[in-house]
């Protein structure tokens, strides 16, 4: 008997937040791990660099490749070389507001780069390759009412970054369908970490307040403070990805912790943590936070980081993967912004 060959992985998007823990979880797993990086003028893989010898791009199970899911030759190629066991597709501009200033860009990365993968795989005829895409909780956008949403739930995207999700997700369905490639999404919502780019609003928050209190910046300035998030750990979402790879037949998966918190509360929670009492006053864009103990604004809002069409609610119901995957969240919301707050202390 041959001794037993090691899983290969391919990731697109490693160097983001979800890829990191995708790779560390992986490497415990024992997998060869092959993650594309796209060219950047400074370095942007911080987040796995203690994973690699950065000089050399590899180590003994990690190797990195130059490549872009916007070029479509690239992508076939290196899925020819590697011939994966599975894709795992977490590449996207993946900044929701964003996506209002570049939409081409996010539609042709976002979308397109999905297509390009899953056309990859078609055209080499990898039989046996399983793809992974992140699908979002944004596919969802606009909710009737305010319940915990699943696989049946219509999706009715509210920026190009969702409506991008939704083509891609329908790309997995169909290619699933037409060509019986192993493809599967994993519909998840917003999940946060230490590692969370500093524009979204968990991170920003949390930076904010944490300098705010170290005297390293005056105030904080944030968007609409009302809408409603479903907010877990990167950690944990990782752990899904690898779980919707492993099921026996590829499907589509909610991944959430089906607890509800406003950006609102998001800062209060962050705050108390941080002993920084606050008071709110006033409302609509005039609404702000006073740290009662200097009674200086420390949090204001600025109409700049609206966003034409908002996303107001999205919790998930993740019942299915509970059931079918043995998957649910470890970390709950007070761990995730304590771990967030300790890396951010640290800096
Ligand atoms: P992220 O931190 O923004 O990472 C995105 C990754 O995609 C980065 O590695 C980025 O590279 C890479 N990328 C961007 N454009 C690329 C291109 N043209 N070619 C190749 N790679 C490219 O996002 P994340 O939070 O880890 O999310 C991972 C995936 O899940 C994304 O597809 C996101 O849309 C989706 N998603 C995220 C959440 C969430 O709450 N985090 C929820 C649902 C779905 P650089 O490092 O060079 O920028
Ligand atoms: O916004 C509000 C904002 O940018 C959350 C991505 O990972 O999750 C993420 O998308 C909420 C929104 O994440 C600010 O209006 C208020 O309602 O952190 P965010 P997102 O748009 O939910 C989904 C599931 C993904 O798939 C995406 O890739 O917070 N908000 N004030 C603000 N948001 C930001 N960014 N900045 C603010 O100042």
């Amino acid at each position: 008997m041959g001794k037993k060959m090691k899983k290969v992985a391919l990731i697109f998007g490693i160097t983001g937040q979800d890829g990191s823990y995708l790779a560390e979880l992986l490497l415990k797993k024992k997998y060869i791990i092959h993650g594309v990086k796209r060219r950047s003028s400074s370095a942007n893989t911080d987040r796995i660099d203690h994973l690699f010898d950065s000089v050399n791009f590899s180590n003994k199970n990690f190797f990195i490749h130059y490549g872009d899911i916007s070029d479509g030759t690239s992508t076939l190629n290196i899925i020819n070389k590697i011939k994966p066991d599975e894709i795992y597709n977490l590449a996207a501009q993946s900044h929701v507001r964003v996506s209002f200033d570049v939409p081409e860009y996010t539609a042709d990365i976002t979308a397109l780069g999905a297509l390009r993968i899953l056309e990859s795989i078609k055209i080499l005829n990898l039989r046996k390759t399983k793809y992974y895409q992140a699908s979002s909780s944004e596919m969802y956008g606009l909710v009737g009412k305010r319940k915990s949403l699943n696989e049946k739930t219509p999706f009715h995207p509210r920026s190009v970054y969702g409506v991008s999700k939704v083509f891609a997700y329908h790309a997995a369905v169909h290619y699933r369908e037409a060509y019986g490639i192993f493809a599967s999404n994993g519909i998840l919502f917003n999940h946060e970490s230490p590692r969370r780019g500093p524009t979204f609003v968990t991170k920003k928050i949390v930076q904010g307040l944490v300098r705010i209190k170290k005297g390293l910046q005056k105030k904080l300035t944030l968007g609409n403070l009302y809408a409603i998030r479903d907010w877990g750990h990167a950690k944990d979402y990782a752990v899904s990805m690898w779980k919707i790879l492993q099921h026996k037949k590829a499907d589509d998966w909610v991944i959430a912790t089906n607890k509800e918190n406003t950006v609102k509360n998001f800062v209060n929670l962050t705050a108390k943590k941080l002993s920084l009492r606050i008071k709110w006053v006033g409302k609509g864009l005039n609404e702000k936070a006073i740290n009662i103990e200097t009674k200086k604004v420390i949090i204001d809002l600025d109409k700049k980081f609206l966003r034409p069409t908002e996303v107001d609610f999205l919790k998930g119901d993740f019942s299915k993967a509970r059931k079918k995957l043995k998957w649910k969240p470890v970390i709950t919301t007070n761990e995730l912004i304590e771990d967030m707050i300790e890396e951010e202390i640290l800096k």
